[in-house]
């Protein structure tokens, strides 16, 4: 195993225009957290670096959409990240800003270390141009129709529709989103990552330099869906990159640099240096030196982020690393999936989203509700989905049934039998024979398995498996309640009351236990069980370490004779009219109708009865004539054979099908829709046809050739 001196563990900077929502959470922050308070805890040496991303087309489109400056919103949003942050209890070391002189500082001495070596291309090309506000347009600025899938929506490097990467002049019919008028094509000339030359660098950095050796067994791969994202571009070839923009927000390119003037940083070229400045102001405010956290090996440097940022975290960012010199790269980036919510894709613009600072003013007093909630859905692996009713269920069968019943229990039972004194047993007690669960010897065992299974909980930490070890420890809740539920000590107290001390000695010991195992999930509620036993908080620089150590050598966590304190609850559950309020609001904000096609998202229709249903006839038919009907350009007229009769209908697909294309298809027909004369002609009934992906109508015909016309579709 590689021991590494110090841990720099930083989080994806949130772009600040829009409030956080639980997909962020779930994403860079909970994970990252969970690990950092981890390791803290564990002694080592970290640094835990954020803040808010503050520049590129995100802030400035933000701004014009709300006739704000650029700097008001920046300030708004980071202010609310801030205290978001805090109020949920993620536990950075900094929450810098990249919109601080330090940053813009930092940012403009890397590239000119790069400009220097002559790492970068100058390349002239052409981009969009706004006549009307006299502003170059990047990728964001700029909407049309996709070239791909048809959306009109598309952006300039992306659309959201069909997820074709694109670039501004691919885009159909393009748009100014400042004026709103048709840019012009005009020469500009940029800096250039000329990112071909990393290629075979990063291709054997990602194939086998990067094992993520700090574990304590076996090293952690990377994980499977991040290789797959960097090979994906790998194998597609990398390009050059311009590392600037004309735009009149963000970093300046340094105005030593020859043709500077009203050009600056690329975000994705000055925002993940925001984590090297974010660590230099935190060092400046601890008297600390920040350069072996960026320049020494034994430095583990870990990127935690959403699947949205992996290829600049994995490749774009490393390669400007690499081309200064001095600075380590990461020895991992488990990027997490998306989280979805009630079905549908999170969207800020949507306003699909549970917003975490409405969260916390809806639910006061529920921070580890949300923390539990979104750490057991978190999608590490692949995309997951959170619920209202989930959320529910999480709370009221695990927190409230298992661990907040479990530490009350001990609480309560304590106070009862020994005044809330942590009783003293009988170390010989040997009951029966040596299983016996009352006996000193089962004390002992069910302590060196509780070693066991906080050990595990911390491995799993260390692979980034925080799901698992959140499960791992409430199944070590569970087998506190099963301890006391095989051993009844509420009915030995009344015929043998000697016995008991060693089960409720031992129970405790687990409440101890938990109360620091779960700080790095859930510090609140760690925090609430130190207060019910009567102990100061557990020491976030030592104090899951300080653990294993005692329990490592035979030692009890909770001291006999020491005085616990009064039972209070936990958790409490939330009941049924809570859920439905947070539904209900969730879709009366929502605005659909932004929805950008319907292929984004097509509800499914208000319910209908069964007996709605049965008056539907569906049946079975087989086109047997076809022709375009005049003056119609979608209209087809087709005779269709019913088994029992024929009959005409019109149906709206001469765009998809020709008539002579489509005599033998088998179709499904909503024979009993009343009929409608279109164009002159009889239709009697309507063939039933699904949109593709590609916006195409196909038939939905029965699947088994050997149907019968006019079988009815059940
Ligand atoms: N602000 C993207 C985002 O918020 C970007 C991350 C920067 S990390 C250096 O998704
Ligand atoms: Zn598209």
């Amino acid at each position: 195993m590689r021991q590494y001196d110090r841990y720099l563990i930083t989080s994806a900077l949130p772009y600040a225009n829009g409030p956080l929502h639980i997909g962020h959470l779930a994403g860079a922050y909970l994970s990252a957290d969970i690990y950092a308070r981890f390791r803290r805890m564990m002694g080592e040496d970290v640094v835990f670096v954020c803040g808010s991303d503050e520049h590129g087309a995100a802030i400035t489109l933000r701004a014009a959409k709300d006739g704000k400056t650029p700097k008001e919103i920046v300030d708004h949003y980071h202010g609310l990240f801030k205290e978001t942050f805090d109020r949920i209890g993620v536990s950075f070391d900094i929450y810098h800003r990249t919109s601080a002189d330090l940053h813009h500082k930092t940012s403009q001495e890397f590239f000119t270390n790069l400009y220097e070596k002559g790492e970068f291309e100058v390349i002239e090309s052409e981009q969009y141009y706004d006549e009307e506000q006299k502003q170059f347009l990047a990728d964001r600025y700029i909407s049309g129709t996709c070239p791909k899938c048809g959306n009109e929506e598309a952006y300039g490097d992306q659309c959201e529709n069909c997820g074709s990467t694109l670039s501004p002049t691919e885009l159909i019919n393009p748009k100014s989103k400042i004026s709103g008028g048709t840019p012009v094509l005009k020469k500009t000339t940029h800096w250039y990552l000329p990112l071909n030359k990393y290629e075979a660098w990063l291709k054997k950095w990602i194939a086998e330099g990067n094992k993520d050796d700090q574990q304590l067994h076996d090293p952690a791969e990377w994980k499977n869906h991040v290789l797959g994202q960097c090979n994906s571009w790998l194998d597609n070839g990398l390009h050059p990159r311009s590392m600037t923009r004309d735009l009149p927000w963000g970093v300046d390119v340094p105005h030593h640099i020859e043709g500077h003037e009203g050009k600056k940083l690329y975000v994705w070229m000055d925002a993940p240096i925001g984590y090297i400045s974010a660590t230099k102001q935190w060092a400046e405010e601890k008297g600390k030196d920040w350069e072996p956290y960026w320049k020494d090996e034994d430095t583990a440097l870990i990127h935690f982020i959403g699947k949205d940022n992996i290829v600049f975290h994995c490749l774009i960012f490393p390669s400007i690393l690499n081309a200064h010199g001095d600075y380590i790269l990461p020895v991992n980036v488990p990027a997490n999936q998306f989280v979805n919510l009630e079905g549908d894709k999170l969207s800020t613009s949507k306003n699909w989203a549970v917003w975490v600072h409405e969260y916390l003013d809806d639910l006061p007093g529920k921070e580890d509700e949300l923390r539990y909630c979104m750490i057991k859905n978190m999608p590490e692996t692949k995309d997951s989905e959170f619920t209202w009713k989930s959320y529910q269920e999480a709370n009221n069968s695990e927190l409230v049934n298992n661990l907040a019943n479990f530490v009350n229990r001990v609480i309560v039972l304590t106070n009862k039998y020994y005044e809330g004194a942590v009783p003293e047993f009988d170390e010989g007690q040997d009951l029966v024979g040596p299983d016996d669960p009352m006996d000193a010897a089962y004390h002992d065992s069910e302590l060196l398995r509780l070693f066991d299974d906080l050990h595990q909980v911390g491995d799993y930490i260390r692979q980034y498996e925080f799901r698992n070890a959140l499960q791992k420890l409430m199944e070590i809740s569970s087998k506190g309640n099963q301890i006391l539920q095989a051993n009844e000590p509420w009915k030995k107290q009344k015929t043998n009351p000697e016995e008991v001390p060693v089960v409720m000695n031992l129970a405790l010991q687990y409440v101890a236990a938990l109360g620091t195992a779960i700080k790095p999930f859930l510090p609140f509620t760690s925090d609430k069980i130190s207060a019910l036993l009567n102990l100061p908080k557990v020491d976030d620089h030592s104090g899951f370490l300080s653990l294993m150590d005692a329990l490592a050598e035979g030692e009890h966590p909770l001291k006999s004779g020491h005085i616990i304190g009064k039972p209070s609850h936990l958790f409490s559950r939330i009941d049924d009219s809570v859920i439905e309020a947070q539904v209900e609001k969730l879709k009366a904000n929502a605005h659909k109708k932004e929805e950008a096609t319907a292929a984004v998202s097509n509800p499914v229709k208000e319910e209908v009865t069964f007996d709605d249903f049965t008056k539907m006839d569906i049946r079975t038919a087989t086109i047997i004539e076809a022709s375009k009907v005049k003056k119609a350009d979608k209209l087809l007229q087709i005779k269709l054979d019913l088994g029992f009769e024929t009959r005409t209908v019109v149906s709206g697909i001469a765009q998809y099908y020709k008539p002579e294309d489509i005599i033998g298809q088998q179709v499904s027909l909503l024979a009993n829709l009343a009929p409608r004369k279109i164009r002159g002609v009889e239709s009697k009934g309507m063939i039933l046809m699904a949109e593709n992906s590609d916006g195409k109508l196909v038939f939905v015909a029965p699947s088994e050739a050997s149907f019968e016309n006019g079988s009815g579709i059940r």
